[in-house]
């Protein structure tokens, strides 16, 4: 009995701390506090940054040390692909429109051994495709309603609507995330979908013992030091080892290669597009705090709460911000402006107050005066805009009608961006 009351009471308990945790959330604009957002042409050690020269030369470099260290983590050593093995291709995929290609990246070292998964559908043309790069929450077979795309084998969140049980896929859960991935439309406006299940690389869950960070342990080690790796800079790490693979792969124009995300995928392609120039275009899909939303506006999720819900995501050093976001050295728009030159989409959804729009639009706003230092046209608009009515200059900008996803509407805007660029 008394075990009952005392579960009751913890169960009690924690409602109201995370209760206590939502109240505090701020998703009304009026009640956001003033905030002071780094500017990107001011160097953190203080001076104007007039030059592109020192842009690339000072003020980048030191932008991303900060987030290397304070918020996504370093990466402690090298790790290229061991082996590749194609499992299939046909090209008479998508009734004849298209070549779809599966094949598996291995990395080996010592006695570890991981494999990611790769799912290809490539318009079928004489020359090579410029293709979007993009993970995906619950494996490839998820995608696309194609019985030929194998079934994951790793670990996944369990979702019994979908037939994932015991953190493993089933046949129902085939087709399962469809509507998120346009493929027919992708493959009809001339791109490649290059698709890899995220937990290949590193499950998302708490665990350091799997994925790519055991690879660089000390002896003795059991999880990334303060400054190492969370689970985003793993994930970033390893969409640039697909990048790797799709150098080589004849069917690839590799330097028009889109990297895009959605929600904390947005936060990986960002980061991954930051650290990694061979990406020719980044796309962020609601990405959200740790994203492409401001951190010291405080509005929505807060760099507490990511960290409370997710401590795997950053590194250990990021903790220190906790209610602390002042004392960031860095925010978000700087994080973008990393990109630069590179054309850079952001996106919102007027009902995902969660990952706070408006920050997401400042943040690309604020990022834009490194474009201009470069003789780009940035975010070709000061306010936001209206709902459904996007912007595009080198950086794009929508906020769409609807909830936290990615639709139709979304790939749509990231397709005529692409036109326009590539
Ligand atoms: C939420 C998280 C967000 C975002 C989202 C997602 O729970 O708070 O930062 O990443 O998950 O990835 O769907």
């Amino acid at each position: 009995m008394k075990g009952i009351i005392f579960i009751v009471l913890v169960f009690f308990l924690n409602l109201q701390h995370t209760k206590a945790q939502r109240e505090k959330v701020i998703s009304d604009e009026s009640k956001v506090s003033e905030y002071q957002i780094p500017d990107v042409l001011t160097r953190l050690k203080g001076g104007p940054v007039k030059s592109p020269k020192v842009w690339f030369k000072k003020q980048r470099p030191d932008i991303l040390k900060v987030f290397t260290e304070e918020v996504y983590g370093k990466i402690p050593g090298t790790q290229g692909i061991s082996d590749v093995k194609i499992w299939e291709s046909s090209d008479n995929a998508i009734n004849g429109l298209a070549i779809r290609k599966q094949l598996s990246l291995f990395f080996k070292k010592n006695d570890r051994n991981l494999e990611v998964n790769v799912l290809m559908y490539l318009p079928k043309t004489d020359r090579k495709v410029p293709v979007f790069l993009a993970y995906n929450f619950t494996g490839n077979h998820a995608v696309y309603n194609d019985p030929n795309i194998r079934l994951t084998e790793s670990w996944v969140a369990n979702n019994p609507s979908v037939g994932i049980i015991n953190n493993q896929v089933t046949e129902q859960s085939r087709a399962s995330a469809s509507d998120r991935w346009p493929v027919d439309e992708i493959i009809k406006a001339g791109y490649g979908l290059v698709t890899v299940y995220y937990g290949d690389v590193d499950p998302d869950k708490n665990d350091f013992s799997d994925g790519i960070h055991p690879f660089f342990y000390n002896k003795d080690q059991t999880q990334p030091k303060t400054d190492e790796w969370g689970s985003i800079a793993a994930w970033a790490w390893g969409l640039s080892r697909v990048m790797d693979y799709l150098e080589r792969d004849m069917l690839v124009d590799a330097g028009k290669v889109a990297v895009l995300g959605h929600s904390r995928l947005g936060k990986a392609a960002l980061w991954a597009g930051a650290t990694d120039p061979r990406f020719a275009m980044v796309i962020s899909n609601e990405s959200g705090c740790g994203g492409a939303a401001l951190s010291k506006r405080i509005f929505g999720e807060t760099v507490q709460i990511i960290n409370t819900s997710f401590p795997h995501w950053f590194c250990d050093n990021f903790l220190k911000y906790n209610n602390n976001e002042a004392q960031l050295p860095v925010d978000q728009n700087m994080l973008l402006a990393l990109i630069a030159p590179r054309p850079l989409y952001v996106a919102s959804a007027e009902g995902d107050p969660w990952a706070d729009p408006r920050g997401e639009f400042l943040s690309a706003k604020y990022a834009s005066s490194v474009y201009e230092l470069l003789g780009l046209e940035g975010l070709p608009a000061k306010e936001m805009p209206k709902v459904n009515e996007p912007l595009m200059g080198t950086i794009g900008y929508h906020i769409r009608s609807g909830k936290h996803n990615l639709t139709l509407y979304d790939w749509q805007q990231y397709i005529v961006f692409a036109d326009k660029h590539f």
